[in-house]
């Protein structure tokens, strides 16, 4: 049974939802993926949505550019945390996607990360977990730790090479 719904309105999104699903298989986690549009098959997307809780998701990331109103619309059906990726876009430059997923009126959140933030949607889904689950708060402690070290692995090359040799 999948933990995480990942939902995307086309499948022009997908190299941004591909990086959430890789940071939940790294991390243990069972998801689905799906290609729905809100907006061009609605009758669907209300199929998924109203659907979402009895096939036991926890947490339903969502994914969509332009009139972005998958995220919002999942949020307005789906009870528990829903976060949002708002696409890159060429007209707007993902401002408008940005628009479209953060501006929720009062009442209907969606958690939304940056343009393009698909890694980082996939960590705020693992933390969501984490809460009752403490096998996967010591993994995100680990995922700590190994950024934490690479960061560092980088400055030791910088202290040892200098700039002009990095
Ligand atoms: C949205 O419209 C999708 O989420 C996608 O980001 C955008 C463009 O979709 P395509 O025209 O590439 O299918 O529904």
């Amino acid at each position: 049974m999948a933990q995480v719904g990942i939902v995307m309105g086309s499948d022009s999104d997908m190299p941004v939802m591909a990086k959430a699903a890789d940071v939940l298989e790294e991390l243990g986690i069972s998801y689905e993926m799906k290609i729905i549009s809100a907006h061009r098959e609605p009758d669907v997307f209300f199929e998924y949505a109203n659907t979402a809780e009895e096939r036991e998701i926890k947490v339903i990331i969502a994914g969509a550019g332009m009139a972005a109103h998958l995220p919002g619309m999942c949020a307005a059906i789906f009870p528990m945390p829903v976060i949002g990726i708002p696409m890159h876009t060429t007209s707007l430059g993902g401002r408008d996607s940005l628009y479209s997923i953060v501006q929720m009126p009062s009442g209907i959140p969606v958690a939304t990360v940056a343009i393009n933030g698909g890694a980082n949607a996939g960590l705020l889904a693992a933390k969501i977990l984490s809460v009752s689950d403490g096998d996967l708060l010591k993994k995100l402690k680990d995922y700590s730790t190994a950024m934490k070290e690479s960061v560092q692995a980088k400055d030791a090359r910088l202290q040892e090479v200098g700039y002009r040799n990095y």
